[in-house]
């Protein structure tokens, strides 16, 4: 191949271009403009937010409802120090995600010059793989590097680029992906450890499998259909991802963790094999929930995970399985053709069948509560009946969308994105925003509440000019219901800063542009979503809740106040 000649800024618009990068999320500042200015040849279009956090999370959200990096920049210093949060996001959820960090010139590095922090320093820890480019001509050479790691190790890659590097001319050479970095996938466990763990499956009576992001990330759900109908193994999905398995087929049990499926814990409880695929078993997301110590302690458990580190970090194991979630359950199948005659399937399909039954009931007593305005929950069981299948949901961290856990069941991977482990309030909307841009044919709901919404509700604006058709569904209890209930259960119903003096903000939101509605009565929810459906432009439901509260997210974190001096006695 010929090298052509290029300047620093067409190289790095090419490396992009040329990764298929059609995306890119920021605000304009000079320490880019250069680029910038060439984006639209390379066919890039730029979607301007209105807080970098927001283009961050928006990063995060393409990444992980496609599968492919998203990417997103800032000005050097401030525009780059407001993307942390959104970073780290990405970074704790696993999410291939390109960060472009234009810095001050090289000649200027290091003085302490205007606009300038350790933007490598900054983001170490939340990095899967930092350059600084270091001479112009190494400017394409950065990028393919970032993202062969981001796509490999799955988390946020970032380039680090002195301002003046997009001057001056250079040749180049042309790289297609597929001539610098695979796809990211990687193989199964060695035969050995499968046929240890394909022995302990077939001695199991009551197998259960947990699915995490794993089986998303390797578009496995299929096959673990078919092992779970070998050993008729009800499936859950661990905290967070509620899209692991399909809630239409018959042993899909329901998500564990924070206010989830009672039926899925309640089966998970008495499994003899549990079979861990594509998670880390994180402790947060197995602690008890409706008092229910759920997780099976005598169970034999075969874990797998991609990451090594992860294999028995966080309950012994009997097997572990390190590889490809797809790849691991394709070589379980094989090594187990022709068994799961230790099952009594009959009896074992039928008890899975009466325990979903059973739950459905108990979530629909739980939420058909009378209260003035609308009981949480029954908002929650409105919004679930009226959303289509075909619907991704964005769920924030809160008393009431983190409750939305055992509403919502979806028929394909990459449909729930939940909060994710950095547990952020305000997430939800933007990173809805990327998710909309990364599948522009399906509905895409955001869920969160008043306090998450003051955080976020500017980019309203942004979906009203970029034209991204969110739903948003805003449960406004008019407080931080989350922590209010941590100061009810902890402080003696004694509730400090969980207060929210609200606006009207349906209103707010139309002064943006976005179509919003403010509704009071239950009854209203259903007609609500499908006129805002109907519409199919930038939408905010207002949906005005009681103060009930649900459940706390952990009662293992808080202890009863010692208070020891006077002055702070109550
Ligand atoms: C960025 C951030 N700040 C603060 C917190 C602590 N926090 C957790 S839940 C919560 C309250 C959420 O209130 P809201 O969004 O109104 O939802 P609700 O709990 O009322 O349903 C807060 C402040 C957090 N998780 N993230
Ligand atoms: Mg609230």
């Amino acid at each position: 191949v010929k090298a052509r000649r290029i300047s620093g800024s067409e190289s790095l618009v090419e490396a992009l271009r040329l990764e298929g990068v059609d995306l890119m999320f920021g605000i304009v500042g000079s320490a880019f403009m250069d680029p910038l200015d060439i984006f639209p040849q390379g066919g890039i279009r730029f979607v301007q937010v209105r807080h970098e956090q927001t283009a961050a999370f928006m990063a995060d959200g393409y990444g992980r409802a496609s599968g492919k990096p998203g990417v997103c920049i800032g000005q050097n210093g401030p525009g780059v120090t407001n993307l942390v949060t959104g970073v780290a996001s990405a970074y704790v959820n696993h999410t291939p995600v390109i960060v472009l960090t234009p810095t001050v010139t090289s000649q200027t590095l290091g003085t302490r010059s205007f606009q300038e922090i350790e933007q490598i320093d900054l983001f170490s820890k939340l990095m899967v793989y930092q350059a600084r480019v270091n001479r112009p001509d190494r400017m394409g050479e950065c990028v393919r590097s970032a993202f062969r790691a981001a796509v490999s190790l799955r988390g946020p890659a970032q380039v680090d680029i002195p301002r003046d590097y997009y001057y001056g001319e250079f040749d180049e050479v042309e790289l297609r992906p597929e001539q610098y970095r695979t796809d990211g996938r990687f193989g199964g466990a060695p035969e050995k450890e499968i046929e240890k763990a394909a022995g302990i499956l077939e001695s199991a009576r009551n197998p259960v499998i947990l699915a995490g992001l794993g089986a998303v990330d390797a578009n496995a759900g299929d096959l673990i259909a078919e092992l779970a109908e070998r050993y008729s193994a009800p499936v859950a999905c661990v905290f967070g991802h509620n899209d692991a398995f399909f809630g239409n087929h018959p042993l899909y049990a329901g998500p564990i963790g924070y206010q989830g499926s009672l039926a899925a814990m309640r089966l998970l409880k008495e499994a003899d094999v549990v079979l861990a695929l594509g998670t880390r078993l994180n402790k947060f997301g197995i602690v008890p929930q409706y008092d229910l110590p759920y997780f099976p302690t005598e169970a034999k458990l075969i874990h797998n995970s991609i990451n090594p580190l992860e294999i028995g970090a966080t309950c012994p194991i009997a097997a572990g399985l390190v590889g490809d979630c797809g790849e691991v359950v394709g070589q379980l199948l094989k090594a187990t053709e022709g068994g799961g005659s230790n099952v009594d399937h009959g009896p074992r399909r039928e008890r899975i069948a009466a325990e979903k039954k059973k739950w459905t009931e108990e979530l629909k007593e739980m939420s058909f509560k009378d209260a003035d305005p609308i009981y949480p929950r029954r908002a929650l069981w409105e919004v679930s009946r009226a959303i289509p299948d075909s619907a991704t949901v964005v769920a924030d961290v809160g008393n009431i969308s983190g409750s939305a856990n055992a509403y919502f069941s979806f028929d394909s991977h990459r449909q729930w994105i939940a909060a994710g482990s950095l547990g952020g309030i305000g997430v939800a909307y933007p990173t809805a925003l990327g998710v909309k841009l990364a599948q522009p044919d399906r509905p895409v709901f955001a869920f969160m509440g008043d306090g998450a919404w003051g955080m976020t509700l500017q980019e309203v604006m942004t979906a009203v000019t970029e034209k991204i058709n969110v739903i948003a569904i805003l449960f406004d209890n008019g407080q931080y219901g989350a922590e209010k209930r941590n100061q009810y259960d902890f402080f003696g119903q004694r509730y400090f800063w969980t207060e929210l003096d609200n606006p009207d903000f349906a209103q707010i939101a139309r002064d943006m542009g976005a179509h919003a509605v403010r509704v009071e009565k239950a009854e209203q929810i259903g007609p609500a979503i499908q006129e805002a459906l109907d519409k199919n432009v930038p939408s905010v439901i207002n949906i005005v809740t009681s103060r009930d509260l649900s459940e706390p997210y952990r009662r293992d974190a808080l202890l009863e106040p010692q208070r020891l001096l006077e002055r702070y006695k109550v």
